[in-house]
């Protein structure tokens, strides 16, 4: 295995802080027993937590105005695939990489999957891009890609799905993610419902090309870069669909994307009860689809939509939501955003997880309101952080990520050996 950050520096940063870490998280397990509740399955179920890394989060991101690259990032996807490699080094729960085609296309997968695992790496989710031209395209997706009202782009968008598929396939991924940007931006412009019903025809093409133990995530976005309307817009439209489809189709929860102030948290749970909870792009935003760090604005609907998760996996059936991060990293080093934003949501499940939930349940039974609410509200003022490091600790990562990051030296080292980022003008990558 290729070790991108030396043992002994995880070591060395470890052993300067573990005294107090062992004594926080004693004080922390006391404090929790004597709320009925015990530290250390937390923690088990904390060190089997996993969140995939996108891999178009490891460059520096941008906006229609300006993307501003950072020296020392990576210019390739094998160049991505070391940083992953560093943010599980240190954080130790993010074992796996969603690709997004064809920013990540190479010639040889092999040698990719190669590289993958001897950097400790697995891919996730597969991601198809039918919202950009390609140079060499027949067809712009300037008017729409699965809706498009012209059957032979229709067929290309289809084309390049399958083609993604097949790459995922030679990857050893097990789902595809298909957001479209299809949409309109005048009243007229588009007829609704033929846009809807040619997306279903198009996703049964896709859907019928995929494997046995694949699944095909939704992904819906209530605008942008549409801004009159938007083709498959909110939650409702991506279950109807996945009921259409069927069964491996479920619907991609991506947090940016919903108007301010949906109770996201009630569509997590009601996608949940009709076993069409696929998965979930975290990020965290404060106006649009902002793909801010997860858990820098809101942390609070993060634990949220975990305390949901919590109820819905006790109440069993279909459940096993594929996490993954996306994100646009516009002003800090990706790897320090992506290891922050992984505990973040780590964090999440782990304070939903101390949530009295016999108590919780009495309550609102008993339609205690104040109780109800302290009972949670007291999970979510809870530091979970030394649960978090002693797991990480225990897994063999750095109970501060982000210090040995900085003492490893890794970006600076590698503005020295990679090739100067692109200057590019604008865009999200
Ligand atoms: C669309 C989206 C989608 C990705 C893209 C990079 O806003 O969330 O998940 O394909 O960002
Ligand atoms: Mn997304």
């Amino acid at each position: 295995m290729e070790e991108v950050i030396p043992r002994e520096l995880i070591e060395e940063e470890n052993a300067d802080r573990i005294d107090a870490l062992e004594e926080e998280y004693e004080g922390l397990g006391r404090s929790l027993s004597r709320r009925g509740l015990r530290i250390d399955p937390i923690k088990e179920k904390l060190k089997s937590f996993a969140v995939a890394v996108p891999s178009w989060g490891v460059g520096t991101g941008g906006t229609r105005f300006a993307r501003f690259p950072l020296a020392g990032e990576p210019t390739s996807i094998f160049e991505k695939l070391e940083d992953c490699a560093v943010i599980q080094a240190l954080g130790r729960n993010t074992p796996t990489v969603s690709p997004h085609f064809p920013w990540d296309k190479v010639t040889d997968y092999a040698a990719l999957t190669e590289k993958a695992d001897s950097l400790g790496l697995k891919f996730d989710a597969v991601n198809s891009n039918t919202f950009q031209d390609q140079p060499d395209q027949a067809h712009s997706y300037k008017h729409g890609s699965l809706t498009h009202a012209d059957k032979g782009v229709r067929a290309q968008a289809i084309a390049h799905n399958l083609e993604c598929i097949a790459i995922g396939r030679k990857l050893g991924s097990k789902a595809i993610t298909v957001w479209i940007a299809d949409g309109s931006n005048f009243p007229g412009q588009s007829d609704l419902t033929g846009a809807l019903d040619r997306y279903l025809e198009s996703m049964a093409e896709i859907y019928a090309a995929l494997p046995a133990d694949w699944r095909l995530f939704i992904e819906h976005k209530l605008y942008e870069p549409a801004f009159y309307s938007t083709v498959i817009s909110d939650w409702g439209t991506s279950i109807l669909c996945a009921q259409a489809l069927g069964d491996k189709a479920q619907c991609l929860v991506d947090l940016g994307h919903h108007a301010p102030n949906v109770n996201i948290e009630q569509i997590v749970a009601r996608l949940a009860r009709f076993g069409k909870l696929g998965g979930f792009h975290f990020n965290d935003s404060k106006y649009g689809d902002d793909d801010l760090d997860s858990g820098s604005i809101n942390p609070h609907q993060l634990f949220l939509v975990f305390n949901e998760l919590i109820e819905a996996e006790r109440r069993g059936g279909n459940f096993d939501p594929a996490y993954m991060l996306d994100q646009s990293h516009n002003v800090t080093d990706p790897i320090e955003s992506l290891i922050n934003s992984a505990a973040a949501v780590a964090a999440a499940q782990a304070r939903a997880l101390s949530v009295d939930r016999a108590a919780l349940a009495e309550y609102q039974t008993k339609n205690d309101v104040l109780m109800a609410f302290n009972t949670v509200r007291r999970a979510y003022d809870t530091d979970v952080s030394p649960i978090l490091a002693m797991a990480r600790y225990e897994l063999g990562g750095a109970i501060d990520p982000i210090a040995a990051y900085r003492a490893s030296g890794w970006r600076a080292r590698k503005a020295q050996t990679r090739d100067a980022p692109a200057t590019a003008s604008a865009g999200i990558v």
